[in-house]
């Protein structure tokens, strides 16, 4: 395979300013006629490099006359055009939609026709430079069967259409605004519209349109008002307005990710648009406001201004879900969503940090650029642009995204020119800082208190572990938000301060306590680094009650029942009374917060334990962390019933204090049934009917399915009959299956393979179903390695489908230097025997091999 370096990027020799577009649609053929106009901005003469992926050239013109100076390299088109320096090249082409499994380029999704064309699948329609630095204004004609097809989308606005031959109609669209070929979409189908309207800041009307198949146009108010929201939002908080006449999304059921942000017409996983109370949980419609913002802020944040090359993805990625955060935050729960976002951060960047994949933000190179569509580039790198904006506080950061904007507005950038925006605009020496897009791997801070006649300060020891192919590393500037509190009542502490980190080796005064201080570290989550800081418990549980500050009352928590959970793990005996005492402290404040105290007391995750220890045991970690929400669901017994007696909020109110609410009632009904009694599973099942709503029908079943009672095939049997027809419920069906604690899991998630319902070519089942398995640690690491081959059997079955689906379910067999030697070997022979079949994609090879070094 062919590895690509950052360091060899070279501008293109020939720009398209124009392409038109004319499809002869078609559900097993698709007939695409491009015309390129190009022009050459070197002054050698340098032949036109197109790309291609899987097609033939059927016909080659340029500027009218049948041409023959073209040749194939691989895939890729080669077309001399002499001395020419301004040619319109067109090319016919042919695809067959229905038979494009990888869902990359033109496919067909449930009788519809649809793109994706990020990150280089515009190169499967027709023959094209297909790199980001290349922006073109589109014209695309299409014309179809109009029973078939009555809707056709694509970019920009339509500005004409007309009636054909045979029972054919067609659609000529064009979009004003210059772009790269990744952000090109067409979508023809049967669909309805959920229309509505928006109003600017400067009072321009803009057309908005959700597309969904007839029959699910109810479930898309939710996806309609973030939509607004997300309009309003970018307007107040960073001047941005949108920038066409129409806005519209797409959803369709196959897809490999969650959305994509094609000008003007988005496309989306029916997962992010479709939400109403009965089929959706609170998480979903969670899900749905944040990827619909997310989409929408690509707008200015990957459309406007664009990246140069795919090694700047962060450059659109993480500052754009730096954005959706913000945004999320504004509409809910700020507090609730930091910790939701930490959280993730910790379950799949940190992992990732630690691993063989490790990459920085700005990876250096790449065999296959889907494979670098990571936590890393995203959720770091969100972190990273989180850090920038704490270090100048909001209105400096505002001018520093103005001056991004204003500078690079049209043009395809990279990080260092925003760093550089920032820089410039804000105010701010960002030259160490710069390290964050260039080194891998999670820092570590270790801190000490020392106390000298009555003045404590805090002493800092940073390094940063070595990744693949960066052995040394430099300490990394970061902001650190900290307190410091007397717990002997005398009231003195120091009250929140921001202190920016720089060097390996760093003390910070806090100040004249009588005792030892409680300090509260890396508040809000600051920096994106892993604190190492002995602490007492009686000292957590005081932060846990008594800090200002949210997050930090969270983490105490968390911590506390870490390092309760690593000590048992280690077969130390270690009292769980004063967790049990910490959480009970902290449901006394749920009347306030729910959502929040939900959020706080649940346990730290198998995966999040493991990641504590040298080597990670599987079941101990399994047993004690059983074991620990056992004792604490039988000491707190009364409370956790009180919470399941009080009335569920009605699963059409989504008011925060009744997602908060429901959160709340899942986590009590988890810690009952945790301890075995009696009516645990009678308890589950009765909320499990009486539920008007998805949440708490998710969560009770979920609850029944780590048990073996008769109410649990019978709860499992009802949701199977009523929600067989809706594939995104029945994913839900599959997953909590795959969730289970019950020693059996793993045979259960090979017979569900079987299911009828069960198919490779979804997305959203395979992962439903694999990749709760990989998430769920005891049953993935099942000691006799079975969940390793079912993995592996998988990924072999799926790459010659859908090489990018497959690919994404190997990082988890790449964890092996964590395991025992008996499950590192099992786990290296799985990846050895997924690189030992014949014709393994790219995507794979890159994965599995990465992954076994
Ligand atoms: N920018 C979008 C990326 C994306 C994608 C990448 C590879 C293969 C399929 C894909 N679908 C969407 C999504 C986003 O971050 O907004
Ligand atoms: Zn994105």
């Amino acid at each position: 395979p062919v590895t690509i370096h950052r360091g060899d990027y070279r501008p293109p020799e020939w720009q398209v300013p124009d392409v038109a577009l004319d499809f002869a649609l078609g559900i097993e053929e698709t007939r695409v006629s491009a015309a390129l106009s190009v022009q050459r901005t070197t002054d050698g003469p340098a032949p036109l490099l197109l790309r291609g992926d899987g097609l033939t050239p059927a016909a080659v013109r340029v500027d009218g006359e049948v041409w023959n100076d073209w040749r194939m390299d691989g895939s890729d088109l080669i077309v001399d055009l002499g001395e020419r320096t301004a040619a319109v090249v067109e090319i016919d082409t042919v695809v067959n939609p229905a038979a494009n499994t990888q869902l990359m380029g033109l496919y067909a999704s449930n009788d519809m026709l649809c793109t994706q064309c990020e990150a280089e699948g515009f190169r499967r329609i027709t023959f094209h430079p297909d790199r980001p630095d290349v922006l073109s204004r589109y014209r695309v004609r299409m014309a179809g069967d109009k029973t078939r097809f009555p809707i056709l989308l694509s970019n920009g606005n339509c500005i004409d259409r007309g009636e054909g031959d045979g029972g054919t109609h067609w659609a000529l669209w064009e979009d004003p605004w210059p772009k790269p070929s990744y952000l090109f979409a067409l979508v023809a189908g049967d669909l309805v519209a959920n229309r509505d309207s928006f109003t600017t800041m400067s009072g321009r009307t803009v057309e908005l349109g959700i597309w969904v198949r007839a029959g699910d146009e109810d479930r898309t108010g939710h996806a309609m008002q973030a939509l607004k929201n997300s309009m309003r939002w970018d307007e107040e908080v960073y001047g941005r307005e949108y920038d066409l006449d129409l806005f519209n999304i797409v959803a369709v059921g196959d897809f490999n990710m969650g959305a994509m942000e094609n000008k003007g017409l988005n496309i989306f996983n029916t997962r992010y648009i479709l939400a109403d109370p009965d089929t959706a949980t609170d998480m979903d419609y969670d899900g749905v406001e944040g990827v619909v913002a997310h989409e929408y802020f690509h707008n200015w944040s990957g459309n406007r201004v664009t990246c140069r090359d795919w090694f700047q993805l962060s450059l659109k990625e993480g500052f754009t879900v730096y954005r959706d955060q913000c945004f999320s935050a504004d509409m809910g729960s700020a507090a609730v969503k930091r910790i939701e976002d930490v959280r993730l951060l910790r379950a799949a960047q940190f992992p990732e940090d630690a691993g063989p994949l490790a990459h920085p933000i700005r990876p250096d190179s790449f065999q296959e650029i889907s494979n670098f569509y990571t936590a890393t580039v995203y959720n770091k790198g969100a972190e990273i642009i989180r850090m920038m904006a704490t270090m100048v506080g909001p209105e400096r950061f505002r001018k520093g995204t103005d001056l991004y904007f204003e500078r690079h507005d049209g043009e395809a950038a990279t990080c260092e020119d925003f760093v550089r925006a920032i820089e410039d605009g804000a105010g701010i020496d960002l030259q160490q800082f710069r390290r964050w897009y260039e080194q891998a791997g999670t820092p570590r801070l270790k801190l000490s208190l020392v106390e000298e006649a009555g003045q404590w300060s805090l002493d800092i020891v940073q390094t940063v572990p070595p990744t693949p192919g960066q052995p040394e590393k430099q300490p990394m500037m970061m902001p650190l938000r900290l307190a410091a509190f007397a717990m002997d009542g005398s009231g003195a502490h120091l009250a929140d301060t921001l202190v920016t980190i720089s060097g390996a080796t760093q003390r910070i005064a806090l100040g004249r306590f009588a005792v030892r201080p409680a300090l509260s570290v890396n508040r809000g989550f600051s920096a994106p680094v892993i604190v190492d800081f002995a602490r007492a418990p009686g000292e957590l549980a005081w932060l846990a009650a008594h800090d200002d500050d949210p997050f930090a009352r969270y983490e105490a928590l968390q911590q506390l029942m870490l390092d309760t959970l690593v000590a048992a793990v280690s077969g130390k005996d270690r009292d769980p009374q004063t967790v049990i005492d910490a959480v009970a402290q902290t449901l006394s404040g749920r009347a306030a917060d729910p959502a929040f105290v939900a959020e706080a007391v649940l346990l730290p995750s198998e995966a999040f334990i493991g990641d504590q220890m040298l080597t990670v045991d599987p079941d101990a970690i399994r047993r004690e962390r059983l074991a620990l929400q056992a004792a604490i669901g039988a000491a707190l017994e009364s409370e956790w019933r009180a919470i399941l007696d009080g009335a569920a909020p009605p699963a059409t109110d989504l008011s925060r204090g009744a997602k908060g609410g429901r959160r709340l009632r899942g986590v009590a009904l988890a810690y009952l049934a945790a301890t075995g009694m009696d009516d645990a599973a009678a308890l589950a099942f009765r909320v499990f009917s009486q539920a008007d709503g998805m949440t708490e029908r998710q969560a009770a079943l979920a609850t029944l399915a780590h048990g073996d009672s008769d109410e649990r095939a019978h709860a499992l049997d009802i949701f199977y009959q009523r929600y067989r027809d809706n594939p995104l419920v029945l994913d839900k069906w599959f997953q909590v299956q795959a969730w289970s604690v019950r020693p059996d899991t793993v045979d259960a998630v090979r017979a569900l393979a079987q299911h009828p319902d069960f198919t490779l070519t979804n997305p959203n089942r395979v992962r439903a179903l694999y990749g709760a398995l990989t998430g769920n640690q005891a049953a993935f690491h099942q000691a006799d390695g079975a969940g390793y081959r079912l993995i592996a059997d998988l990924v072999i079955a799926l790459d010659p489908k859908n090489p990018q689906t497959a690919a994404r379910m190997i990082p988890p067999l790449g964890r092996w230097k964590r395991f025992d030697e008996r499950r590192q070997a099992l786990m290296k022979a799985e990846l050895e025997r997924i690189l030992a079949q014949p014709g393994l994609s790219r995507d794979t090879t890159e994965q599995a091999s990465k992954s076994l070094l």
